[in-house]
């Protein structure tokens, strides 16, 4: 064999189903070897550490275009430094389709923003107006390497309705894409709102209010039933209780092409952390809205179960004080007019493993099948991504297992000026992010070239083909 250019030597290597001593052997950004006794040009001590595929982050915004022009305050360079920060080294965020407009020139603005990245990237597509020209537009957008679709069933002026729905899942199916959805009932939040502000009841803590779990779960089924209906692969992005958690579990029992995911606001947050004095609730905002202690229990023996197989960020690129923050509409705006969304791509890794695996609640391997290895299969990047095999890229975070951090802003490297995990104690912090065999993140230092990252088109993949059960035989995607 070639001399390696780099070896990671002595670490413990853990994959999705196993965990051995191993050195990584790096050869032009890919992995050449794993075993023991490696030699190469330079050596990265990883004693005591153990050696996983780098964090992939399937659902985070990043400089996601806004309909009024401009984009979200996380840029590419401070998303990729947070991310690179935090042990990932992939992301899949969001090219937008406004209504009334077509696909092309967003994506090819969102593609020229992206440039900048110093992660790997792969993006979905989010479809607002199915319109037939919309539609028309979706071969050449698989085509460039884009496989999942992203749909809102709430939020104006995202949202679809049921048909519009069913054009999107439809064109999914003929082009061999997956749809990730947004499961919540528009009508039933509108109508809580207007009730809740004509109680008085305007403050951060009343978002939950008008969101309980119940319109989550309602558009979880409703969503499945439709996929169902059109025989189309779905992933229900940020499931935040086992309510909406057994509708998916009763859809893969039988039979049925549904993927879940989850996040840490999920696991950690709860609607109390809203109940903060004057705005400050306004920082854990986020849909769906976090819930209580037996609803993260739920969501812990969804993961357990492997209903829900995969943690992203849901990282959301606002912050408090700045131009389109929390506070945009005023320091005492009612909850229906303060931005969604908290932050989370630095802190995804080290809370998944605190609250995870250091309390005994997952084992390391699942660990990395849930921040790595499956949402890089789900989304057609396996095993290029989320894999340490040889001729996987050679994409890494060497783990300290048991070093304690407490969160502060500082260390999560965003353009956000605050994390909603501000004070809290972790065990579990990456020591080194490797991306392509370069050492991109070194105990807190960021060293990636700008323009660095690479898009990642995706091709067909066996995972996302429809299963090919239609009710009567009649396959309406065909018209
Ligand atoms: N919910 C979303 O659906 N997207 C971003 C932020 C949020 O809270
Ligand atoms: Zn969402
Ligand atoms: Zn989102």
């Amino acid at each position: 064999m070639a001399e390696l250019e780099l070896v990671v030597r002595g670490g413990t290597v853990v994959t999705a189903s196993e965990q051995f001593r191993a050195d990584v052997g790096i050869t032009g950004g890919r992995i050449a070897a794993v075993g023991a006794g490696l030699e190469g040009a330079r050596t990265l001590e990883a004693g005591g550490l153990l050696v996983m595929p780098g964090g992939v982050d399937s659902h985070c915004h990043i400089e996601q275009l806004q309909a009024g022009g401009g984009a979200d305050e996380e840029t590419w360079e401070s998303g990729s430094r947070a991310a690179l920060t935090g042990g990932t080294t992939t992301v899949v965020t969001f090219s937008t389709q406004f209504k009334g407009r077509p696909i092309g020139p967003s994506l090819a603005e969102y593609r020229r923003r992206a440039a900048k990245a110093t992660v790997d990237f792969a993006f979905h597509q989010i479809v607002t107006d199915p319109t037939d020209a919309v539609i028309a537009e979706l071969p050449d957008v698989v085509a460039s390497g884009i496989r999942s679709f992203k749909v809102f069933l709430t939020y104006d002026p995202l949202r679809l309705d049921d048909r519009e729905f069913l054009r999107v899942l439809a064109a999914a199916r003929r082009l061999g894409a997956l749809v990730t959805v947004h499961c919540e009932n528009y009508d039933a939040i509108g109508w809580m709102t207007e009730a809740l502000l004509a109680a008085g009841k305007t403050a951060p803590k009343y978002h939950a209010w008008s969101r309980p779990i119940v319109v989550e779960r309602e558009a979880t089924h409703r969503a499945i039933a439709l996929a169902e209906l059109v025989d189309t692969p779905i992933q229900v992005f940020h499931v935040s209780g086992p309510e909406a958690a057994d509708e998916i579990d009763r859809a893969r029992r039988r039979g049925l092409k549904v993927w879940g995911e989850t996040c840490p606001q999920y696991l950690v947050l709860s609607a109390e952390s809203m109940d903060k004095p004057g705005f400050e609730g306004a920082k854990f905002m986020c849909s769906p809205a976090p819930r209580d202690a037996a609803a993260t229990a739920g969501l812990w023996e969804a993961i357990r179960l492997g209903t829900l197989d995969v943690v992203s960020s849901d990282h959301s690129g606002w912050s408090y004080d700045g131009p389109r923050g929390k506070r945009v509409n005023g320091a005492d705006a009612s909850f229906r007019d303060i931005p969604n969304g908290v932050p989370g791509l630095a802190s995804r890794l080290p809370l998944l493993w605190s609250e995870g695996v250091a309390k005994g609640r997952i084992s390391p391997s699942d660990f990395v099948r849930l921040t790595s290895t499956r949402p890089a299969q789900i989304f057609g990047l396996h095993p290029r991504k989320g894999s340490v095999m040889p001729g996987a890229d050679a994409d890494l975070v060497l783990w300290d297992p048991s070093r304690r951090v407490t969160i502060a802003n500082a260390l999560m490297q965003h353009a956000i000026d605050y994390t909603p995990y501000e004070g809290m104690e972790v065990t579990g912090w990456p020591v080194a992010t490797v991306r392509r065999g370069e050492v991109a993140m070194w105990d807190g230092r960021v060293q990636a070239a700008p323009g660095s990252g690479e898009y990642l088109p995706v091709a067909p993949y066996d995972l996302i083909r429809p299963r090919g059960v239609l009710a009567n035989g009649f396959d309406p995607s065909a018209y």
